[in-house]
């Protein structure tokens, strides 16, 4: 259905709701009443049909690349000698450097190590199906061809070209998806760009600089929707994700219907929830964490980053280790959720070897057992994955969820899938909600059968006294239900 279309349909439905039927009910979205959005957005209009085959890709695909890149890899954490001690990509706000001299950086940005095809290979390699890539950060600078404003890769560089489009031509090449992180409310270098209010800085603007006062519409009708526009149009079929971020109070409806009317121009776009306006989006976005219990009911991306930061910061030597990173996406697809996971290349394109390793280590991971994440739902087990802290609180505010390691499950149709951390040489669940027909291991090829009993809800398998995989050996049951 074309966006006419689906548009004259809504009109329909919202105009006579009481003579629903119950099909046109359960086909339309869990909340059927018409939404106040001054725009209805996709996920308001679209049946859940509709909806299931737009995101479809998206929940098979489980794993993908979050791309931090900018002008913040130049101080790459460090200005005239002073050390950022947050997120690298904030540097310009956290030490309260001028317009005029971050601006400067474009002078000296010059990215030749950066390499599409070994990025896009690097990711395929690793199991990932998508990229996301920073098209614009909260800096203002534009990292692809913009007519729209001049502070861009291309008008204000050496470099001169567009790793955007050369992302998307090798993506189409190698056969992965591309989508593009815009900061659509935050621009610390455009007159009238948002900024999030901290520090010493401004307690109404955030702002430090006399050169970021302005009028918060213009930078929307001159910078920000002009260039979502562009990253709409450009890039022949891609972007196929936009990853918004920061709305902040300045996002309200009414401007917010401004982008929707551009996102609804693309019928398979799938878009997060961080637009703002109180527009859901289709995706929950939780940072640097896992959920206890994921979203149910809603889809959902846990983005993390490998170190502490997302934008390179050369001082950043704090990697997690590539079995935490294997299991926090275990984790995350025992919970139905994505795992969209950053690599920050540095001033000349260049992705940190620790980084490279560690994907290296999870594509080998995933090539044996890949299985056991693609496509697959959440849990059927109840089976607690951890314990919630009594004083310590997450970043969602909630009481922090201190996940333990024993082992997770994923479910593909009549398959359940172990992904065993702790190795006991024995596996035990107390209830097996599924009669059990057959158990083997997905790392070895030859898939000999295991011994395994069923008496009332228990289940116990017994497996080879050492694991396969000291970071996950996954167990296969074949079920009916
Ligand atoms: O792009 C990455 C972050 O830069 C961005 N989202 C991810 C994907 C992000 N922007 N803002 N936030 C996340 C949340 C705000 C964090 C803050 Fe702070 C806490 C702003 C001020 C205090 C972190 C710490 C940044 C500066 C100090």
């Amino acid at each position: 259905m074309n966006l006419l279309h689906r548009s004259i349909a809504t009109g329909l439905l919202f105009a006579s709701s009481a003579s629903l039927s119950f099909a046109q009910l359960q086909g339309s979205k869990a909340d059927p009443t018409p939404t106040k959005h001054p725009v209805p957005a996709i996920q308001d209009t679209e049946t859940a049909a509709q909806r299931d085959a737009r995101m479809a890709w998206w929940r098979d695909a489980r794993f993908g690349m979050f791309i931090h890149w900018g002008l913040y890899s130049i101080p790459a954490g460090e200005w005239k000698g002073q050390r950022t001690t947050h997120i690298g990509e904030w540097i310009m706000n956290d030490l309260s450097i001028p317009v005029a001299d971050y601006k400067a950086l474009a002078k000296q940005f010059n990215p030749t190590g950066f390499s599409a095809h070994d990025i896009v290979a690097l990711a395929k390699s690793s199991g990932m199906k998508y990229i996301v890539i920073t098209s614009k950060h909260h800096d203002g600078f534009a990292m692809f061809d913009s007519k729209a404003d001049p502070f861009n890769i291309v008008a204000a560089t050496p470099y001169h070209r567009d790793p955007l489009k050369e992302l998307a031509e090798e993506c189409r090449k190698q056969g992965i998806k591309l989508g593009f992180y815009y900061s659509q409310a935050q621009d610390w270098t455009a007159p009238g760009g948002a900024a999030i209010v901290r520090g010493n800085h401004d307690k109404v603007t955030g702002h430090w600089d006399k050169a970021q006062d302005g009028s918060f519409d213009d930078y929307l009708h001159k910078k920000s929707i002009p260039q979502i526009k562009e990253l709409l149009e450009n890039y022949k079929g891609y972007p196929v994700v936009v990853w918004f971020d920061t709305p902040t109070k300045m996002m309200t409806p009414e401007r917010a219907a401004e982008i929707v009317k551009l996102l609804n121009k693309y019928p398979n776009l799938i878009w997060n929830n961080r637009l703002g306006g109180t527009y859901k989006g289709d995706t929950e976005t939780p940072e640097q964490y896992i959920p206890a219990q994921g979203f149910p009911g809603r889809d959902w991306e846990s983005c993390m980053t490998i170190n502490d930061t997302w934008g390179y910061k050369s001082f950043d030597t704090n990697f997690k280790s590539s079995e935490t990173l294997i299991r926090n996406l275990i984790d995350i697809a025992s919970k139905g959720g994505n795992y969209l996971l950053n690599i920050g290349p540095d001033s000349k394109g260049i992705v940190p070897q620790p980084e490279v390793d560690r994907l290296h280590d999870m594509g080998k991971w995933m090539k044996v057992n890949g299985e056991a994440i693609y496509g697959t739902s959440a849990t059927i087990f109840d089976t607690p994955t951890g314990t919630f802290s009594a004083t310590e609180k997450g970043r969602d505010g909630k009481p922090k969820f201190n996940p333990t390691w024993e082992w997770r499950s994923t479910t593909k149709g009549n398959k359940v899938y172990i992904e065993i951390f702790d190795w006991k040489g024995h596996f035990h669940v107390d209830r097996m909600p599924r009669k059990v027909t057959g158990a083997y291991l997905l790392a070895d090829s030859a898939h000999k059968p295991l011994k395994f009993t069923q008496k009332g809800a228990a289940l116990d398998v017994d497996l080879p006294a050492q694991a396969l995989d000291p970071v996950a050996t996954v167990l296969v049951l074949n079920t009916t239900r």
